[in-house]
């Protein structure tokens, strides 16, 4: 039995990204993304679909307002739009005005509400045009100038936020956007799918990219506007929990400390400990960058709090032949089954995705050693369900497998901050059904369901309550 081990001012709440809810891709003044660009090109998105119209949140804050009254959240992450604040995206081209209110206004409108706004600076839609113009992310000294300077423009239009996200997922926009090929910008060196793109190096130039734009953005930050405005500011990283696929085989433990290292590592390592992990240098050579003093400087120290997005875990088991070039976990294999016969978890309609909560709790563990115990907020958990789409709105509402995945990882936060985590927020993956990238609307991960044929018409699930009566078994009374 795990008592009321969460603090009072414990922030719970919901979470959602740009491209992925608010569609009016071309109202007042907004410029295209990557996103908006990779969704046109045929076959990359299941459906054919986009984020065109998406939840219509464009035109529908004060409904997502009142769903978040509904449950009872405290706090919703949101993320900005950075082509819709600066169309084209540079530091030297125009702010929309228009685009900017929209985002103050939200944030005013929340807060009127006793909702506190959590902030994302880039959940993946990088404005199109410096993609065109100097190679986006992987122009190191142009993004980070135009990075740090739309950063700068958020933190000065908005001093009411409290709690800054520079970056979602790093991970995913440098291994999907650029080895892989499943997200914008789609490159990889397959050519079948893709005329550019080099899997074995760009990966790891886009991430310490990532790396030098997040600490430019956080002196910034801590320097112009944290002494008067007082929030805090850190980075958003994705991570699955591990399990060695036969756990008496040294190699499996071994691999499965290194598919930490090569997902959560990768960035965090930098952050907290000053370096890129032994066993991703030894692996890439020369192809991972290396910190100059100066960027060492800037990333070094550069986190306010931890950002952990959370989903599901592997049995992880180790390779014998030599990795290939263009591996980026690390040499091994992640399955779902391990040697003795175990399943992970049940099947959702995520393939990559299957739940087990214990595995969480370990990795919060697990993070929490390494990096000395920082403060953590869990940005990002839940899932999707196996033919939820296919089912009668009644049964989509009756969401208990939803609810029960909810039940699960929230007694796994509270395990582990009894066992001395310092979680001081959870936000679930999302207030509601919207664009889910490369699955376009197929799968859905909301506790609201999106009528998209009805007018973009909102109705909570069940577990859009689970949520806050967990958490009220775990927060101090006030
Ligand atoms: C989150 O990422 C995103 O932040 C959010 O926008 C999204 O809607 C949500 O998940 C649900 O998907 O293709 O085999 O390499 C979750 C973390 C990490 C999950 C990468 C998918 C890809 C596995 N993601 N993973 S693979």
């Amino acid at each position: 039995m795990v008592g009321k081990v969460l603090d009072k001012d414990f922030l719970w709440g919901f979470a959602t990204a740009s491209y992925q809810i608010e569609g009016a891709p071309e109202e007042d003044g907004r410029g295209p993304s990557i996103w908006d660009k990779f969704c046109k090109i045929p076959g990359k998105i299941a459906g054919a679909s986009s984020g065109d119209v998406a939840c219509d949140t464009y035109h529908r804050t004060g409904e997502d307002i009142a769903l978040l009254k509904e449950t009872g959240a405290k706090a919703y992450r949101f993320s900005i739009s950075w082509s819709r604040v600066i169309p084209l995206g540079g530091r030297n081209d125009p702010i929309n005005q228009a685009g900017l209110d929209f985002y103050v206004k939200f944030v005013d409108d929340l807060l009127a509400e006793g909702i506190i706004p959590m902030v994302t600076l880039f959940h993946w839609d990088l404005p199109n045009e410096l993609d065109e113009r100097y190679g986006g992310l992987l122009n190191k000294e142009e993004f980070v100038a135009d990075y740090a300077n739309y950063a700068r423009v958020l933190f000065k239009a908005m001093p009411k936020v409290k709690h800054w996200i520079t970056f979602n997922e790093p991970w995913c926009s440098s291994i999907l956007g650029y080895n892989t090929g499943l997200f914008a910008p789609g490159h990889t060196s397959d050519r079948s799918k893709s005329a550019v793109g080099d899997s074995s190096t760009e990966p790891w130039i886009v991430g310490h990219n990532f790396l030098v734009a997040h600490g430019t953005a956080v002196k910034i930050y801590r320097e112009e506007f944290k002494p008067k405005d007082g929030g805090i500011i850190g980075i958003t990283l994705n991570g699955d929990g591990v399990y060695p696929w036969d756990p008496n085989d040294p190699l499996d433990v071994e691999a499965a400390e290194r598919k930490l290292e090569f997902s959560i590592s990768w960035f965090a390592d930098p952050i907290y400990l000053g370096d890129y992990p032994a066993s991703m240098r030894k692996q890439l050579g020369s192809r991972l960058p290396t910190f100059s003093s100066e960027d060492l400087a800037l990333v070094k120290g550069s986190n306010d709090f931890y950002g952990m997005n959370h989903y599901t875990a592997n049995y992880i088991k180790h390779k014998t032949t030599p990795a290939d070039p263009n591996d980026f976990l690390g040499n091994l294999e992640t399955l779902f089954e391990s040697k003795s016969g175990d399943n992970i978890g049940p099947e959702t309609q995520s393939f990559w995705l299957r739940p087990n909560p214990p595995a969480f709790r370990d990795l919060l563990l697990w993070i929490s050693k390494r990096y000395g115990y920082p403060t953590v907020f869990c940005t990002e958990n839940g899932t999707s369900l196996k033919g939820e789409n296919d089912l009668p709105r009644e049964q989509i509402l009756d969401d208990e497998f939803r609810a029960e995945y909810f039940r699960g990882y929230i007694h796994a936060l509270a395990e582990a901050v009894e066992q001395g985590a310092k979680i001081q927020g959870y936000m679930a993956w999302s207030l509601m059904d919207n664009f889910e990238w490369a699955e376009g609307y197929e799968t859905r991960f909301g506790v609201t369901y999106v009528d998209y044929e009805g007018g973009q018409k909102r109705w909570l699930k069940k577990s859009a309550g689970v949520v806050g009566v967990e958490f009220k078994k775990y927060i101090k009374d006030e």
